[in-house]
């Protein structure tokens, strides 16, 4: 496996060196941060020296790894400081510059091993560092972070195992997407023996909504009309039923937009949402089968294939005609390509 090649050269330099940077992705997720912290604990059992930084703080869901607040944010301009005398720079769960954000200015600048940690698929052109340890069959980075860990001789103890199942849960949505294996259901029943408790997790990250968006989800609920054979489901909220809820409209919007999509019928959700300057703002998101960021493009926002969205002027009456159009546009191109499909009438 490329990684354990690639582990060969990480393990010396970890060996021999005192001080060392670790950086995660900008607004981190889950294994972004669980990987740089079990990283960071890993180092310091090893009596090294340890700097976490990152471009931007880390999600308040996210803290209850971190009690100890150990990940540092970056001041843009701050210049090399502690980071100069480094012998080495790790940075987990991407490969890309572009994608740690002020401190893409300061890691080339320095002198010391770049080395990237990641399972993300590997771009040659976006790649600055000296050592790529990738596997884009694993499930999470920290699943390679676990097997360093290991090869390292380190103990995993309950802060480092916490880290690591947070990475793991989040990145396979809780063990049940595609890239999951039975090694890592292995590795996370270590985890557990470390002293991991799934249900404090599950708790922390999920059930901490606040009631008042319960009563948002009403609003919006109400305001659900499906289409094309329940196949598109629409909701609109003015910016008047936001202020009244009082719930923060980019929390629970997600979830909102999941909990619909779940539904079986459903290819893709719309949501439209009045802002209080006036504007719409349009968030899309397909079962996977449909691709939609072509018509949040034509409105002129962007985004994923199946995640996408836009702000655009204009009532909620017009933006959502305007959609209407543009989603039966995609769907018609879809089910023209399958042909498996051939009952639908749109
Ligand atoms: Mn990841």
């Amino acid at each position: 496996m490329w990684a354990d090649i690639m582990f060969k050269k990480i393990i010396p330099i970890i060996e021999k060196g005192r001080r060392f940077v670790i950086t995660g992705h900008e607004h981190a997720d889950g294994d972004a941060l669980g990987s740089q912290l079990a990283l960071y604990y890993l180092l310091a059992q090893m009596g090294k020296t340890v700097h976490a930084i990152n471009c931007d703080p880390p999600q308040k869901k996210f803290l209850f790894v971190d009690p100890q607040r150990v990940v540092k944010v970056h001041t843009p301009g701050s210049g090399l400081g502690p980071f100069a005398s480094c012998d080495a720079w790790f940075i987990v769960d991407t490969s890309a510059l572009l994608r740690i954000g002020s401190l893409g200015e300061v890691v080339p600048q320095v002198t010391c091993p770049k080395v990237v940690i990641d399972h993300h698929t590997f771009n040659p052109e976006e790649s600055f560092a000296d050592i790529n340890c990738i596997d884009d069959k694993a499930v999470a980075t920290a699943i390679l972070v676990y097997k360093l860990g290991r090869r390292l001789g380190c103990r995993i103890d309950k802060r480092i195992a916490l880290a690591l199942y947070l990475s793991i849960y989040t990145d396979s949505g809780g063990f049940v997407y595609t890239k999951m294996t039975p090694e890592a259901h292995r590795i996370v029943a270590e985890l557990m023996e470390a002293g991991v408790v799934p249900y404090e997790v599950f708790d922390s990250l999920y059930q901490t909504h606040p009631a008042a968006e319960a009563k948002l989800f009403g609003r919006a609920l109400n305001s659900l009309r499906f289409e094309h054979n329940e196949r598109i489901a629409y909701m609109t909220l003015s910016s008047r039923v936001y202020s009244s809820a009082g719930a923060d409209p980019e929390g629970s919007e997600n979830y909102l937009l999941n909990y619909v999509r779940a539904i079986k019928t459903v290819e893709v959700v719309v949501l439209l949402r009045q802002l209080p300057d006036g504007q719409v703002k349009v968030s899309l998101r397909s079962k996977g089968r449909v691709r939609i960021d072509g018509v949040a493009r034509d409105l002129g926002g962007g985004g994923h294939w199946y995640a996408a969205g836009a702000t655009i002027p204009g009532s909620l009456s017009r933006v959502r005609e305007k959609l209407k159009a543009l989603i039966s546009r995609e769907l018609r191109a879809h089910y023209s390509r399958s042909s498996q499909d051939t009952s639908i009438q749109l």
